[in-house]
């Protein structure tokens, strides 16, 4: 399976997101991530997908969760580790790939996320670990019209 990370900075209670400016998903806000590469492990790939597409550089990266993601087309199926980031360096860029605002956490954007965002995102802002499965009716469109048509989600102790 096809493996991505996300990374989401929790500060202050805010958090960092991003408006995906190409690609898949583009449209919608996000955290900052993408594919694993050949030879790096999760978390490097994680660290450099934040600073490729942010310009800042994660301090303590930690993974809370996973979340598998269906399409019931030929989108093949993706496996995305969540990475919570609190304290980090660097100056906050916008990026050809990503425009990055911070939003308090009663203002988190949900209705032009991604359809699952709503129910995980406040699990990994809380400090809790997840696991889930969520399979989707399409891909990304930036009309925000992807449905999920079952879903799973657990916390792990
Ligand atoms: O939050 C997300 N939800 C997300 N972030 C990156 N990708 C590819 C994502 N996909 C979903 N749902 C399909």
């Amino acid at each position: 399976m096809k493996q991505l990370t996300l990374v989401i900075i929790c500060h202050d209670d805010q958090v960092l997101l991003g408006m995906k400016k190409r690609g898949f998903g583009a449209g919608r806000w996000n955290g900052f991530g993408g594919k694993v590469e050949l030879g790096e492990t999760i978390e490097e790939a994680a660290a450099r997908e934040l600073f490729e597409e942010s310009n800042v550089v994660a301090s303590d990266l930690l993974e809370l969760g996973t979340l598998i993601f269906k399409f019931v087309d030929a989108t093949p199926d993706l496996e995305v580790h969540v990475f919570r980031v609190s304290e980090f360096s660097g100056e906050l860029q916008e990026t050809e790939e990503m425009r990055p605002q911070w939003f308090e956490v009663k203002d988190i954007p949900y209705e032009k996320m991604w359809a699952d965002d709503i129910f995980w995102l406040p699990l990994l802002i809380a400090g809790q670990k997840f696991k889930g499965e969520f399979v989707f009716d399409k891909p990304s469109t930036a009309e925000y019209t992807a449905k999920i048509i079952s879903q799973k989600l657990e916390i792990i102790c």
